[in-house]
């Protein structure tokens, strides 16, 4: 009975931990020249989703969103995750602050 019981908690925490890895989607943005690659990005919706984004310019960015309400500052040849979702389909506008008449992207979710 005990050894039983214990089973179950062990196997719920995997299930636990599978389920979390499996519904956080992670997608890589790259920031090079003050551009954004790739600049759209389409993702399901009701998703939670990770943008994981890379800059390899020197100078500093800042990822901003106005209809998903985020701001990250990403310093120079570093790396910085925004987390966004889960989301209703639309089309959701970012760029970089800093360099922004070059730094434009789109999310789009279906
Ligand atoms: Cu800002």
């Amino acid at each position: 009975m005990k050894q039983s019981i214990l089973l179950q908690i062990i196997l719920s925490g995997f299930l636990y931990s599978s389920l979390v890895s499996a519904e956080t989607l992670e997608y890589e943005i790259t920031i090079k020249n003050h551009l954004f690659s790739p600049s759209e990005i389409t993702i399901e919706s009701g998703k939670k989703v990770v943008l994981m984004i890379d800059n390899q310019d020197a100078t500093a960015e800042e990822f901003e969103s106005y209809p998903l309400n985020r701001e990250k500052l990403i310093r120079g040849k570093s790396r910085a995750k925004v987390f966004i979702g889960p989301l209703k389909p639309g089309r959701y506008p970012f760029f970089g602050e800093f360099f922004h008449e070059t730094a434009q992207g789109m999310i789009i979710v279906k």
